[in-house]
């Protein structure tokens, strides 16, 4: 097993880093991904742990990231440095792989160290990305868009469990792909730069509408859903309905057909929603059901069967003490 070694920072310091460099902050499944491929690349990371104890938890694990990449049979550790959010120094790229939930609190203590700085936002569904940028207008924003699947064994421990793409793109400056793309492919994190991201993300969304909260409701893993398709059709439909009214009709075709696919080449899987109400962690329906509901409404779109797909799960959150808004 190889061990990659870089100055481990266990406490604050007020020192500018010399060279761009890489924050990675959320270091959970996503976040430990990217941030140990970026290193094995040879790019100087450094991870934003949420507080001292935390920090203090991923030194008594020996201040390394482990990373597992079945598809390659290799196991590697990656011994990075590592800082709590009230370090000094200032941020040049960052990486933001919290929760949708966790996002605006997270970055939150960093605002002070972000001028100039360029952020990726990783997480899944909609409405956490445009809070960020809301709460970070004069910083560039890169929305990614992941199909990519990575999962922890142990705090600080992360297997690379699904091989997919990542969409990056800027909403505001859609046209404008990043310098640093090239670090990304020198570190084989897989991208495209898409000047549609919010389409990308749209149809995210609605595939994740349209498998995720079923698979809770019913109790299953992803394949289950195929025998049950005339509970996701009419979703899929009024889906299609919702993109297509909010701007986005080059993602709102097909979606059944996708949705299916989908559901074949997972079907072992368990949804990323089930997993998190398995193991009583909050969900994240505010920015996938919730955001589509009230963007219909918004809209003035009657979609009776998001809607109760979306009072139903509620409802199942609630009944097992989960946050449900
Ligand atoms: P995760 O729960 O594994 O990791 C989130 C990390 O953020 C945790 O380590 C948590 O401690 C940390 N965090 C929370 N608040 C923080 C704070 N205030 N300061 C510092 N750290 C904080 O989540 P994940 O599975 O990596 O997912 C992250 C996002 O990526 C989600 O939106 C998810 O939907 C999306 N996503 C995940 C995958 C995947 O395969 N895991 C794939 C595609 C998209
Ligand atoms: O992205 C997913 C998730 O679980 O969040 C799908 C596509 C549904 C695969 O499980």
């Amino acid at each position: 097993m190889a061990l990659v070694t870089q100055p481990l920072i266990s406490s604050p310091t007020i020192s500018e880093p010399a060279k761009a460099c890489w924050h990675v902050l959320g270091v959970g499944s996503l976040g430990s991904l990217w941030a140990t491929r970026l290193a094995q690349a040879g790019h100087e990371v450094r991870l934003i742990l949420r507080d001292a104890e935390r920090l203090s938890a991923y030194q008594a694990a020996g201040g390394y990231l482990r990373l597992q990449q079945p598809q390659q049979q290799s196991c590697t550790d990656y011994a990075l440095a590592a800082e709590t959010p009230d370090t000094i120094t200032s941020i040049q790229r960052l990486v933001v792989a919290c929760k949708a939930y966790d996002v605006v609190s997270a970055l939150k203590p960093l605002l002070s160290r972000l001028q100039g700085a360029e952020v990726l936002l990783l997480q899944n569904g909609l409405g956490s990305q445009q809070a960020v940028m809301e709460f970070l207008p004069h910083t560039r924003c890169l929305l990614v868009s992941s199909t990519e699947g990575a999962y922890r064994q142990q705090p600080f421990q992360v297997v690379h469990a699904g091989v997919g793409q990542n969409w990056l793109g800027d909403p505001l400056r859609p046209q404008q792909p990043p310098e640093w793309l090239k670090d990304l492919a020198q570190a084989n994190i897989p991208h495209v730069w898409a000047e549609n991201i919010m389409g990308r993300l749209w149809r995210k969304l609605a595939i994740n509408c349209a498998i995720n909260p079923l698979t809770v409701l019913l109790r299953c893993r992803n394949g289950v859903l195929l025998e049950h398709q005339s509970q996701w059709e009419p979703i899929c439909l009024e889906l299609q309905q919702l993109l297509s009214s909010a701007g986005h009709p080059e993602s709102a075709h097909d979606l059944i057909p996708e949705v299916q696919q989908i559901l074949q080449a997972t079907q072992a899987n368990y949804s990323s929603m089930y997993q998190d109400v398995k193991q009583a962690r909050p969900t994240e329906i505010t920015y996938l059901l919730g955001y589509a509901c009230t963007e219909a409404q918004r809209l003035g779109l009657e979609l009776p069967h998001l809607q109760r797909l979306h009072q139903q799960l509620q409802q199942e959150l609630s009944a097992l003490g989960l946050p449900s808004h």
